[in-house]
């Protein structure tokens, strides 16, 4: 911990990436955690196209229950701590794989949400996208003014992730000298590749995590401990 505050103080350009496991101490369930399955089911088998044209109305229902959970939490002190690290650092950009909104409750300015957010819905025929925080929706699955069916606005699998989006979020892996990767298990890229861009382009790389992930080896330290108990003493 204490090499790690060093780097920081020496940092000029940190970026950090989150998963799932920054938001757990809120309450919000992980998804390859023993309590994320809903009804027993794999991320795999619920956030695809595939899954979304089987089956509409239990991909809602999925999404309804999440909502639902994430309308009862708040930021937690990782959260607040990662907007505090903006507010002390001249370069810091936060990348997140979540959708949960809670960086952006914290106060966290410079997000870039690679994933997208669970409070946008996309009309499936005009494309059209919406804003949309009731919880629950009154009507699954939501239709369009046009009359097309909704969908979650997130990034699901086998899906591109929002081009604009994503190239700033490798543009601060490369330019980075601090990388924090933060409570996501590193298995669902690229995402995840975001660590290893950082590191051959010279960032040191530092991982939080209650245990180790797929990318806990190769790099410079891994901090083991949950995020909402180690990002405020990292800052403090
Ligand atoms: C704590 C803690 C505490 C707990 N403190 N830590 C084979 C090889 C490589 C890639 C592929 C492959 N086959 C297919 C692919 C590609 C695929 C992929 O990566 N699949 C792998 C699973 C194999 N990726 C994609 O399809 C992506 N798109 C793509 O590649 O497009 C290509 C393309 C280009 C051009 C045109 C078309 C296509 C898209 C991926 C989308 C992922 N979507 C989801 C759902 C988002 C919407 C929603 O939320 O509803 O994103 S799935 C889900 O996983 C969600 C998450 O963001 C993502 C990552 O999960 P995360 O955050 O890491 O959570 P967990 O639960 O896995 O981990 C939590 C961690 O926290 C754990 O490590 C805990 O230990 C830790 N933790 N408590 C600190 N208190
Ligand atoms: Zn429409």
């Amino acid at each position: 911990m204490q090499a790690v505050r060093e780097w920081l103080k020496q940092a000029r350009n940190v970026a950090a990436l989150t998963g799932a496991g920054v938001s757990a101490e809120s309450g919000v369930p992980t998804f390859r955690g023993n309590n994320g399955l809903w009804k027993q089911r794999r991320p795999e088998e619920l956030a695809t196209p595939g899954a979304f044209a089987r089956d509409p109305k239990l991909v809602w229902e999925w999404y309804n229950w999440r909502r639902g959970v994430l309308a009862e939490v708040k930021p937690n002190p990782g959260h607040y701590a990662l907007a505090e690290l903006e507010q002390r650092l001249s370069a810091f950009t936060l990348i997140t794989q979540n959708v949960d909104g809670l960086h952006l409750r914290a106060g966290s300015r410079n997000v870039l949400q690679v994933h997208g957010s669970i409070w946008n819905l996309r009309c499936l025929i005009c494309e059209q996208e919406r804003v949309d925080r009731r919880t629950p929706l009154p009507e699954i699955p939501p239709t369009c003014e046009c009359g097309g069916m909704l969908r979650p606005g997130g990034v699901w699998f086998g899906e591109a992730l929002p081009r604009d989006i994503w190239r700033e979020a490798e543009a601060a892996a490369r330019s980075a000298d601090l990388f924090l990767v933060i409570g996501t298990s590193a298995v669902v890229y690229p995402a995840a590749g975001l660590a290893q861009i950082a590191k051959a382009s010279g960032a040191r790389v530092v991982e939080i995590n209650i245990e180790e992930t797929a990318i806990s080896n190769g790099i410079d330290s891994f901090l083991q401990g949950p995020s909402g108990k180690l990002l405020p003493q990292l800052i403090a």
